[in-house]
Order: structure tokens, then C-alpha cells, then sequence
């Protein structure tokens, strides 16, 4: 059975591949530029982009293999009405979701901010989920659409890794999907709590799933399909 060479100990793939997809967690501007969401948090946010070569050739291989391909954004109405006033006004920062910025409405659906950066814009066709909470799977309708394509197996990557990303991945988990973080596509905002959400997620024999490289995903794909 092919397999990508990961920690704590290899991922078996599914014996049909399609039934593996990509997951890319908010990838948006809101978190990657000044002036966002994430600077409205007080974060250092070019801290993010390093990852975004890397993700655009997983995506090139995802895409030339003609695998799934999920993305997804943090996003409310413009209405708030999917916005808890927990989220909004908790640490009462200069800016808060909903307040005009220079990227237009902080994490607001359709705005300027809210879309995702250019290098990874989704080509027509591609799955972009809209939702209101960290985890992907909270009030969206993801596993429907997972369930409706037999997808079993989630190549799981994005920002931030303790928040969004891991939350997604504990989602998932508990849903019975075998989920493998890829450890230099996802990115933190603190590279100690990176550090730690890694060794946590494959900590007691995988106990939350893998994580392995973007190389060591690549190559487990070619091996099935020899490209
Ligand atoms: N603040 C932070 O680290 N992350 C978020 O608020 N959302 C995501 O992780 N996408």
C-alpha cells in the first residue's frame, strides 16, 4: 500500500487517491497583511508568508493530479449575525470584526480583506468554505460535502496552526478522518505554539493524526500515481 514517510510512523494512503484532498485553512489577507484581522490582534503578521511557496506547489500537485481541494476563509455577514459578542469583543481591540479597515470590513465576508492572497486564489471550480469559527467543520457544511465524495483522508495545511488549523484537525479527527498536518505548510503567529501543536498532534501514536513535509507528501503522491 503506498504511503507518505511521516511522523510517528507512516500514512497509508487510501487505495483510491481522489479520496485524499488538500485542505488550505484561511489563507486570506485578513491574517497575512497589515491592517487585517491579525494585526487588529496585535500580531507580527509577515510572520505567515513563508509558507506560501511551499503551499503553491502543493497545490500545483494537488491540481495536477486532479485531486480534491478545499479552502477555506474565517468570514462573517455583514450583519454579524453569525458573529458571537464573545468573539468580537473579547481583549476590546482597536479594531474589531466588522470595523471599517484598509482592507475594507475587519473579517467580513466579500470584502477586500477577506479574500485570499493571489498566490493561492482558488481557480474556478474550487471549494471555498465561508466560516463563522475556527474550526472548519463548526456551522459549515464541509463534511457534507466530504461525505458526498467519499473523501477519507485530509493533507491538512494553513494559518494559524493552533487556532484555526488545529482546531479543524481535532474536528476532524473525531469524525473519523485521517488527517496528516503538514509541518512547513502551516504557520503560527508564535513559532513556539507551531512547535508545540506538531508535537501534540503526533504525540501518543498519533493521537490527533501525521505530519510529515510537503516533500514527503509530494513524493507518497507520485508513488501512486508515477508522475
Ligand atoms: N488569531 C489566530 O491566530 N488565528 C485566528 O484567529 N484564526 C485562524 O487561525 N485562522
Amino acid at each position: 500500500m503506498a504511503a507518505i514517510s511521516a511522523q510517528p510512523f507512516d500514512y497509508p494512503l487510501p487505495a483510491t487517491l481522489s479520496q485524499a484532498a488538500l485542505v488550505i485553512i484561511d489563507m486570506q489577507r485578513d491574517f497575512l497583511e497589515p491592517g487585517g484581522f491579525g494585526d487588529a490582534l496585535g500580531n507580527d503578521v509577515g510572520l505567515l508568508r513563508a509558507i506560501v511557496p511551499t503551499l503553491q506547489q502543493l497545490l500545483a500537485a494537488f491540481r495536477s493530479l486532479e485531486l480534491p481541494i478545499f479552502q477555506t476563509t474565517e468570514s462573517h455577514r455583514s450583519d454579524l449575525a453569525d458573529c458571537p459578542p464573545s468573539k468580537r469583543l473579547r481583549g476590546n481591540p482597536a479594531l474589531k470584526i466588522g470595523d471599517p479597515g484598509p482592507m475594507g470590513r475587519i473579517l467580513i465576508e466579500g470584502e477586500p480583506g477577506n479574500a485570499i492572497i493571489p498566490e493561492l486564489a482558488p481557480l474556478p471550480g474550487e471549494t471555498v468554505i465561508t466560516k463563522p469559527g475556527k474550526g472548519a467543520f463548526y456551522n459549515t457544511n464541509l463534511e457534507f460535502l466530504l461525505k458526498t465524495h467519499d473523501i477519507t483522508h485530509l493533507i491538512i495545511t494553513g494559518v494559524t496552526t493552533e487556532v484555526c488549523v488545529q482546531t479543524t484537525m481535532r474536528e476532524a479527527n473525531d469524525r473519523g478522518y485521517e488527517c496528516l498536518l503538514v509541518e512547513d505548510a502551516t504557520e503560527s503567529y508564535f513559532p513556539e505554539f507551531k512547535q508545540a501543536t506538531l508535537e501534540m498532534v503526533r504525540a501518543q501514536g498519533g493521537i490527533v493524526g501525521w505530519t510529515a513535509t510537503a516533500e514527503q507528501v509530494m513524493a507518497g503522491l507520485k508513488q501512486v500515481k508515477g508522475a
